[in-house]
């Protein structure tokens, strides 16, 4: 029998460098993420999550946000293209924008969805219906994972294969325990939700568990508390965006993307000693890891 727990201490990620391989590999094997998510005073956050799965080897990126947001994003994003999406108020995505992110989101091997993305007007019921018609990969988050509390049973119908990133204060409000009781119980938390809606979890904190909708768990063994600021989540969303996207196997991905997120955050204590950590720091800092130097 596979043992039911493991820690993450080395990574594995032949298919992550295997790809690079082919001398003739283009953008298109890559893949081209979409990224949903931004409104008012929240334009950071799909950023860093676009330009994180740019770092992280996605082929192409577009990130598809309010239409009253996309200059702003066009002007913090270089690499990553936008989409600007119809409103059901100014600012903020709705039901308005459905069929136009489904017709983004055909043909994407993954997407990302949440950060920044807000719970106002009928988000909620947009994040529902996208899951009733998505059938890749998606990564939700934030606001995505928010706009789920309460409406779980659509986990179970959805033919998306769905990773669900939240951290402790997010698994309380979908579990409907207190974080302190997610905190005390976090390999039983996530192992009794993936496998009871057939999703991955990544329930985030000190010791990252993955959980496999079959019951797998693995333990992260990277990161530090230097990492408790804003966005560092929404860049983790990206990096596994980005991973997924290059059709690495998610039981390869997932705690692959978790693992050098946090050794990246060690890599940089390491370097700088301790010091606040922005989220965007990380990075230049996963670059250098990818290419085997510390
Ligand atoms: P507390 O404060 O301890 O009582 P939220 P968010 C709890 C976007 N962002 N252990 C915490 O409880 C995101 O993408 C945009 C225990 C509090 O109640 C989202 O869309 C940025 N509890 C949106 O903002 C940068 C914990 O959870 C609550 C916990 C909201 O996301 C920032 C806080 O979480 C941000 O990423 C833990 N480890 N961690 C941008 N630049 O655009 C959290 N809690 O209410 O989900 O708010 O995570 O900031
Ligand atoms: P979020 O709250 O969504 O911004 O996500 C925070 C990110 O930082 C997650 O990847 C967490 O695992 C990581 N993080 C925050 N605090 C710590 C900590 N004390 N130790 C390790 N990782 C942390
Ligand atoms: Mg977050």
């Amino acid at each position: 029998n596979p043992p039911q727990a493991m820690l993450y201490s080395s990574p594995n990620a032949a298919t992550y460098y295997g790809l690079r391989m082919n001398p003739e590999a283009h953008k298109g094997i890559f893949g081209h993420l979409l990224v949903i998510g931004g409104s008012p005073g929240k334009t950071g956050a799909p950023a860093m999550a676009a330009h994180a799965a740019s770092r992280i080897g996605a082929g192409l990126v577009t990130v598809g946000v309010p239409a009253a947001l996309n200059s702003i994003l066009e002007v913090k994003l270089t690499e990553e293209m936008t989409a600007p999406l119809p409103e059901s108020v100014p600012g903020f995505l709705g039901i308005t924008a459905l069929e136009r992110l489904l017709d983004l989101a055909e043909g994407k091997r993954c997407v990302v969805l949440g950060p920044g993305l807000s719970t106002e007007y009928d988000i909620p019921e947009m994040v529902q219906r996208f899951l009733s018609s998505y059938t890749g990969w998606l990564v939700i988050d934030a606001d995505g994972l928010n706009a789920l509390s309460g409406r779980m049973d659509i986990l179970k119908s959805t033919e998306a294969k769905v990773v669900l990133t939240p951290h402790p204060g997010e698994m309380a409000r979908l579990t409907g325990k207190s974080p302190r009781e997610v905190q005390e119980d976090r390999i039983g938390t996530a192992r009794k939700f993936a496998v009871d809606f057939g999703v991955w979890v990544v329930l985030k904190g000190a010791g990252t568990i993955t959980a496999s909708p079959d019951g797998m768990i693995v333990i992260n063994t990277t990161g530090n508390s230097w990492m408790a600021s804003g966005g560092q989540g929404d860049v983790l969303s990206g990096i596994l965006g980005g991973l997924l996207v290059q059709n690495i196997p998610p039981e390869e991905a997932i705690p692959f993307g978790v693992f050098l997120h946090g050794l990246a955050a060690d890599s940089l204590l390491e370097k700088v000693g301790n010091s606040p950590m922005l989220a965007t720091d990380l990075l230049q800092e996963i670059r250098i890891l990818l290419g085997g130097k510390r």
